[in-house]
């Protein structure tokens, strides 16, 4: 009886001694992946900080295109074995949904909404003026129009247009698919520059695919759009002029330009299968000052 209470015992104190490494193996192991983490936290800011400064230090800020060293991948091996890479893309390849609420000042200027709509329909969506309605009203500062607060009161949905500029592709996403019962992504030709004053952002005729181009130009110009593409392929379009003649150029005007602001970034850090990521969204000024307008580690 003794012998059995005695063996019993060791068993028990053996038990606990294996918890007990087992505990401390997993208490190092989540340290070591708590301090990689941080150092790959490190290495992807820094990564990034790189990328920012060669699109700072850009020569030419009245034309920017893709065979610039900003737009190329920057990718690093450090000392401690971390790898790095950063790309840097411009924004004003795609159309900026928030353009929807700036009202051009000339008449003769094509308007946001029918730009968008064309983007829509372009990519088979069922009904493109009132997916465009929506994003109009939904960040319009008005009240009128058919996708409005009431709309979603009366469809149920607990939504209400903020009459404010878009944030973020989430939020895109969102009101696309507020009453949708099969979720769909945002058309790829959309962007969402947040900014606080209303005005039209260009896309950069140097780098805007090809879709986003025939939408801003409008049906009808499809041989505009293909000479467009075809002279930026050989030389970067320097300036507008070089690519339409003046009274094209006085509708379109707001909707174009050689060079572009608005920026992402992603930088990732990776080392043993272990990765930290940064996107950012960056805005370049005329004299080539960087503001962040977001950075977020995922
Ligand atoms: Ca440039
Ligand atoms: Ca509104």
């Amino acid at each position: 009886m003794i012998l059995v209470t005695v063996l019993l015992f060791m068993a028990i104190i053996l038990a606990l001694v294996i918890q007990a490494q087992v505990v401390a193996r997993m208490a190092l192991r989540f340290e070591d992946r708590q301090s990689l983490r941080a150092q790959l936290r490190v290495a992807a800011a820094e990564a990034a900080w790189n990328a920012l400064h060669v699109l700072a230090a850009d020569d030419n800020l009245q034309v920017d295109h893709t065979n610039e060293p900003w737009a190329a991948w920057q990718t690093n091996c450090l000392p401690n074995n971390v790898e790095t890479i950063a790309l840097i893309t411009d924004e004003n390849r795609y159309f900026n949904v928030n353009n929807l609420a700036a009202i051009p000042s000339n008449a003769a200027v094509r308007l946001p909404t029918s730009i968008v709509r064309d983007i829509f329909a372009a990519n088979e969506w069922p009904d493109p003026v009132g997916e465009t309605q929506a994003l109009k009203d939904w960040i319009d500062r008005d009240a009128e129009g058919t996708r409005e607060a009431g709309y979603y009161h009366q469809a149920h949905l607990s939504l209400e247009p903020p009459d404010a500029p878009m944030e973020s592709l989430a939020e895109l996403d969102g009101v696309l698919n507020a009453a949708r019962a099969e979720r769909r992504a945002a058309p790829p030709a959309l962007t969402v520059l947040p900014d606080r004053v209303e005005r039209i952002v260009p896309v950069n005729v140097n780098t805007a695919g090809r879709e986003v181009l025939q939408a801003v130009l409008g049906a009808g110009r499809s041989v505009l759009a293909e000479k467009i593409c075809r002279q930026r392929d050989a030389h970067p379009v320097t300036a507008l002029s070089q690519v339409m003649d003046a009274k094209t150029l006085d509708t379109l005007r707001p909707y174009l330009d050689t060079r572009s602001r608005y920026f992402s970034l992603a930088a990732q850090a990776a080392r043993n299968g272990q990765q930290e990521t940064i996107y950012a969204l960056v805005r370049r000024d005329d004299q080539g000052e960087i503001e962040i307008l977001r950075w977020m580690y995922r």
